[in-house]
């Protein structure tokens, strides 16, 4: 992330297109583009809400790019205006803050005029960029605004003067929205929806955290150890379990220093593991206790015996 401070250090022209791309991998920080329809990474649902204008704006679902619906920004009429193809999206912003904006789009098949983005206001440096790539493409701007509520526009056709085609549309999808300025504490990856927080690499987990969590409470969900007191389980001799540590340096089933060092202990599962130790540790408490009865019946009954003999003895030693 240092190098993006320097790509975009000086608040001039910030159209970066391909050199975004490769500078930024596909993260994001604070991700702004939060509304609940078509086109988003997180919450994607079907819906167009958030997006406003004359064009026709809707979910469709016949060739999404992500997800299962895109955006649909379809010309309204072949009038000659411009607002019967536009469509906008606005954010809250902070003044003098660099905004990271990456869309998604892709053409109609039988458009009249190349879609564009066009018109955006708030935005320092903005110059309008037409679509032409029939395919699914990636656009990446980074602006510094000058509004607090930037306007982000999309044309389904950018020829205004002619008018086009209620044919033109252009598909939107993937949109991310993240202000470069903002401390990256939370990190949210549009591919699988994992959560980073104060790193950059969740990897497979759907929340990673690069620090200490507090919380009243946390409920892990997992498979419980009462099989130790079922019919048929192999409960190790204390031989067993003392050769197991002579060779070992652990207990059985119970990961060693080393294997924690490197992989990290597991609540849930650690949880079961101790408590299989605590529930073995009992039943060899028991049997302890069976063997001391047994014990203790023995010792009686040999003082009984010695008594008596001592008995005998005295007898004896009268005749
Ligand atoms: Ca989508």
């Amino acid at each position: 992330m240092t190098s993006l401070k320097i790509l975009f250090g000086s608040r001039k022209v910030t159209f970066l297109s391909l050199l975004y791309y490769l500078a930024i991998p596909n993260t994001h920080a604070q991700e702004l583009y939060n509304e609940g329809n078509a086109a988003s990474t997180i919450n994607e649902a079907d819906s167009s809400i958030g997006w406003t204008g004359d064009s026709v704006i809707t979910s469709d679902g016949s060739d999404p790019f992500s997800g299962n619906y895109s955006l649909k920004i379809a010309s309204f009429d072949n009038r000659g205006n411009e607002e019967g193809r536009r469509a906008s999206y606005t954010f809250d912003a902070v003044i003098g803050d660099t905004y990271l904006i990456s869309i998604w789009v892709k053409p109609g098949v039988t458009n009249t005029s190349a879609p564009a983005f066009a018109g955006w206001s708030g935005f320092s440096g903005f110059a309008n960029v037409t679509i032409t790539n029939p395919n699914w493409t990636r656009f990446d701007f980074a602006f510094t605004v000058t509004t607090t509520s930037p306007i982000i526009r999309v044309y389904a056709g950018r020829n205004f003067t002619t008018g086009g085609s209620t044919d033109d549309y252009v598909l939107v999808d993937r949109i991310s929205i993240a202000n470069q300025n903002f401390p990256a504490i939370t990190n949210i990856f549009p591919e699988n929806g994992n959560v980073g927080i104060g790193t950059l690499e969740p990897g497979v987990w759907k929340l990673a955290v690069d620090g200490k969590i507090r919380a009243k409470e946390i409920r892990v969900e997992t498979a419980w150890a009462d099989y130790v007191f079922e019919e048929g389980y192999l409960l190790p001799t204390l031989k067993e379990v003392r050769d197991h540590i002579n060779e070992k340096g652990h207990l059985p089933n119970i990961p060693s220093a080393r294997e924690v060092e490197l992989n990290g202990v597991e609540l849930g599962e650690m949880n079961r593991l101790l408590l299989e130790k605590v529930e073995e540790l009992t039943l060899y408490i028991l049997e302890l206790e069976d063997k001391n009865m047994d014990q203790s019946k023995d010792i009686i009954a040999l003082k009984a015996m010695e008594q008596r003999i001592s008995s005998l003895e005295d007898v004896l030693k009268k005749d």
